[in-house]
């Protein structure tokens, strides 16, 4: 538990979604326990897990009193509730919460739901969803044209939000790797990124704690 004597525990472990959060905790340096349990092995369909869960997904997260599901809202929680990642000014700002909206909306609709997770339907999980390679070839153009599209970072090694990171580069870089592990080829910009990203402490801890 952390040194503030809240009490969390974080449902779920060794998904994109997952490691969503426990990568937000570890640059939070938050401690906290873990029940591993993983989608389609059952354990996301116990009368335990559904009471808190009735959509039966991981992540989900008990924090003192609150129950919490979906991984965004999560990480925004989290990052709300501990306060050691700094919001620089721009990002206190309309323009600058305008554009947080923007870029949350686009990797989760576009570039996940959209693109990533039709692809992971119907190629990953076609023994449930059913193959079809119309619809991954769709997906994996549309994901290129999307990611092309995303004008930000310009520089490889710039946040994606005002000048400190974000929930949104734990969004876009996981992202990213998804891409990479179903054969996409990132435009070279945020290859680089990514890699950067990638050479953080919290990302190296929060997928050995996604791995739990
Ligand atoms: N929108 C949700 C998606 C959660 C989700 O789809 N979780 C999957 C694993 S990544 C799951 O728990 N599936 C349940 C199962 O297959 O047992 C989020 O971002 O938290």
């Amino acid at each position: 538990m952390s040194g503030q004597q809240q009490e969390l525990v974080v449902w779920g472990a060794g998904t994109s979604r997952t490691f969503r959060v426990h990568w937000m905790l570890a640059e939070l340096g938050v401690i906290y326990t873990t029940k591993a349990i993983g989608p389609r092995t059952g354990e996301t369909q116990t009368a335990e897990f559904t009471a808190l869960n009735p959509k039966q997904k991981i992540p989900v997260i008990v924090h003192n009193d609150l129950i919490l599901s979906e991984s965004f809202a999560i990480m925004k929680h989290l990052r709300r509730s501990f306060l050691s990642l700094e919001y620089d000014p721009y990002q206190q700002t309309e323009k600058g919460l305008c554009e947080y909206d923007e870029i949350a909306t686009f990797c989760l609709m576009e570039l996940d739901a959209t693109s990533l997770y039709v692809i992971r339907r119907h190629e990953g999980l076609a023994e449930i969803y059913g193959a079809s390679d119309t619809a991954v070839k769709a997906a994996r153009d549309y994901f290129l044209r999307m990611i092309n599209s995303l004008p930000i970072p310009s520089s490889p090694k710039q946040f994606i939000w005002g000048s400190t990171f974000s929930e949104l580069d734990i969004l876009l870089t996981i992202n990213l790797d998804w891409a990479k592990a179903v054969g996409i080829d990132l435009p070279n910009h945020l290859a680089q990124y990514r890699h950067w990203i990638q050479q953080r402490p919290g990302y190296k801890d929060g997928t050995s704690r996604n791995a739990a």
